[in-house]
């Protein structure tokens, strides 16, 4: 694995480097890593790389709060501890991190406003573009850390500002007139951030005819720094509502489309209906009744649930009011509305109940304990354009399927010439109905919200690939015939060959039990735009697990599996520590895990580090290192800029490539001051590398 870089189309420079092994100095591994790398062959011919720097002041990575790029060649994490160039934090706050994937190993620079450090709470970062080139950070300028952008409110809560990670620059993004108060903020953006939205208990804008009031919100829209409201009724008056579903209430996803010419907002007075805001012009109602039989159930309250990415040309939300003639029942149901459709027919009853002897209704299963509101839940997963839809009813609605209730499994499969449902199975309604906490059991299948503001301690038990094809989740249930005894397994359905497979059933696991899980649960989970990708587009499926799936796997640690029909290790599986999944790029050509076991040479501490296991990834092991820099300008490179002018903040100490083409001067010579020279004892050079250098390499 280790010498894997020596044929697979290094960059040349590398090339040059390999060519003459007789010059490195191999730094001996340690006797686990030598262990680990005769031992273990990653699938699908991965190699880890080191992400999180070498020398990272003593601290360990965080869990819980981290975000892949789509393209796999950046990562978003934080730490409590103090490095490159971050200023020194205290046990309880956080500092941001973004690492980037260079042609010779993983960069990191902080990203915290020039002036401080962040609390995980209601400051920091609350989402990203998918690409990672920008990120939107909450900010109260009246803070202990003192103002950043003069212009920018002191009063009514936090700021909005986007970062700009090519350029290092912040631009105020929720306007100079108020605060989005103490539970307001970020929710969703466009794909490129020219347009993002806030919900806002104050008003963003002026003459905004929002009611300036704690308890209730507006949405905004903040486009390329302009900020207007959002939340306007069709016949233009301003309505107190909020973007997507209402904070701390259900789902988020895509209530900006990747395109920014529509954003959904549940208005907060009346029925709770929900709208679209198209383009900062006109306003569309979504949930209208499109019925032409007379009654119907009404007067029920409305909960978004997701949108067609790309465009928002389609809505999904969950209503107990009967909207459509098919609808003959008050309970609740997923509609969609489609844009494409002719008008009084933009609606489609999802949920429609197929099965004349099961009860009537779907019962879409919303979830009603730990305060959320029966109505909220329901939806499992949706493919990016809504055309394969996973959702969760408490009655039997295909005609064929069991009929007894309980928390049933299905998909809207749109795919074809024409929609089917499809049953997929009774999930365990034993350990989730009376569980208030929402920690444990099946209803985190279908408990909301997945992410958003407001998702506390409820990781969501379900992922599926971008195109919907695959869906992950955790369920107690007996599914395929295997004896779990009532213990946790990841299920995967492949909706193309309608298979469903249990990834984790293993007769003979050491230990037998234990937890499972897509990701360590955390409190105050973000970002809030970004569910980690635990199932790749190709149906891989990422997970953490104390058990012994394979033989390999005996160190009673948590260890990262992929399963892809079968079963492998992510980690070593031999460690001492354990390890934890972070995220994957949608390819599943990166997965990015916490450990503070050392699996590459580069890694010398016992601090948790960030990990990429990536296909045909790797870098050379540690030869001899020269030092990035020595004397003045080692000072001068690990030196936080004090300036806090937007475009200083995005120091990356010693570690940019730029600086680590030391590579390339020849034997016994160092690059200083930016040329080849002769190099200094080599005993010195090593403590002063670990002083300053933020490099990272795997
Ligand atoms: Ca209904
Ligand atoms: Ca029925
Ligand atoms: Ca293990
Ligand atoms: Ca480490």
């Amino acid at each position: 694995m280790s010498r894997k870089w020596l044929c697979d189309g290094r960059p040349a420079m590398l090339a040059l480097i390999v060519s003459f092994p007789v010059l490195i100095l191999l730094l001996p591994l340690s006797s686990q890593q030598a262990a680990a790398a005769e031992t273990q062959a990653l699938p699908d011919g991965r190699s880890y790389e080191q992400v999180s720097p070498v020398n990272k002041n003593g601290a360990d990575v965080d869990p819980g709060t981290a975000m892949a790029a789509v393209d796999g060649n950046r990562f978003f994490f934080v730490s409590k501890g103090s490095f490159a160039g971050q200023p020194t934090s205290l046990s309880t706050e956080y500092s941001p991190y973004l690492a980037t994937r260079g042609p010779i190993g993983w960069t990191t620079e902080g990203i915290s406003l020039p002036n401080g450090h962040l609390t995980l709470g209601s400051a920091g970062y609350q989402g990203f573009t998918p690409d990672l080139s920008k990120g939107v950070i909450q900010w109260q300028e009246n803070g202990r850390f003192g103002p950043f952008d003069p212009s920018a409110p002191t009063t009514a809560g936090f700021n909005s500002y986007i970062r700009d990670n090519e350029a290092g620059s912040f631009t105020l993004a929720s306007g100079t007139e108020r605060g989005t108060g103490n539970t307001g903020g970020f929710v969703w953006g466009s794909r490129d951030f020219s347009m993002i939205a806030l919900s806002s208990q104050n008003p963003l804008a002026p003459s905004s005819g929002c009611p300036d009031s704690g308890a209730k919100f507006c949405a905004y829209e903040s486009e390329n720094g302009v900020v207007r409201l959002a939340s306007v009724l069709p016949n233009g008056e301003p309505v107190e509502g909020a973007v997507g579903n209402r904070p701390f209430r259900c789902n988020f996803e895509h209530a900006v489309s990747d395109d920014g010419h529509r954003l959904f907002f549940t208005s907060n007075v009346g029925d709770h209906d929900l709208y679209a805001r198209e383009d900062g012009i006109s306003t569309t109602l979504l949930s209208a009744s499109e019925r032409t039989l007379p009654g119907g159930e009404s007067g029920n309250e409305v909960n978004y649930q997701s949108a067609e990415a790309a465009h928002g040309d389609k809505v999904l939300f969950t209503t107990k009011n009967a909207l459509v003639d098919a609808d003959g029942d008050s309970t609740n149901d997923l509609y969609m509305y489609d844009y494409g459709k002719p008008a009084g027919q933009h609606l489609t009853l999802i949920s429609e109940d197929h099965n004349p002897n099961a009860p009537a209704g779907a019962q879409v299963h919303g979830w009603f304990a730990n305060g959320l509101p029966e109505g909220c839940g329901g939806l499992v997963g949706a493919s990016e354009d809504l055309r394969r839809v996973y959702f969760v009813a408490n009655n039997q609605i295909t005609p064929d399927g069991p009929e007894g209730t309980g928390p049933k499994l299905y998909l809207w499969d749109n795919t074809g010439t024409s929609p089917k449902l499809i049953y997929l199975g009774t999930l365990d309604a034993s350990t989730s109905e009376n569980d208030s906490s929402l920690i444990f059991g099946d209803g985190r299948i279908w408990a909301a919200p997945a992410i958003g503001p407001g998702d506390l301690q409820i990781p969501r038990q379900s992922r599926w690939s971008r195109d919907g094809r695959f869906l992950a989740f955790i369920s107690t249930a007996s599914l395929t015939g295997f004896d779990n005894d009532g213990e946790p397994e990841v299920f995967r359905y492949d909706a193309l060959t309608e298979q469903l497979s249990c990834a984790t059933c293993v007769a003979d696991s050491r230990p037998s039990t234990g937890s499972i899980a897509f990701n360590t649960a955390q409190p105050q989970v973000k970002p809030v735009n970004h569910l980690p990708a635990n199932v790749s587009d190709g149906g891989q499926v990422f997970f953490n697990t104390d058990r012994g799936l394979l033989p390999e796997d005996s160190n009673g640690q948590v260890d990262v599996y992929e399963y892809d029909g079968a079963l492998h290790l992510i980690s070593p599986g031999s460690g001492a520590s354990g390890s934890f999944f972070l995220d994957a790029s949608p390819s599943g050509s990166d997965a990015y895990f916490i450990t503070a076991d050392r699996l590459v040479g580069w890694d010398k501490d016992s601090n948790v580090d960030v990990y990429d296991a990536r296909v045909g990834g790797g870098f050379p092991e540690p030869a001899f290192v020269p030092p990035p820099c020595e004397g003045e300008a080692c000072l001068e490179a690990a030196q936080a800029p004090n300036d806090a002018t937007p475009g200083s903040s995005s120091y990356s100490g010693a570690g940019n490539v730029e600086q680590r083409k030391t590579g390339a001067c020849p034997r016994h010579k160092v690059r200083r001051h930016g040329k080849c020279r002769k190099r200094r004892g080599q005993r010195r050079q090593h403590r002063r590398q670990s002083k300053t250098t933020t490099r990272s390499h795997g």
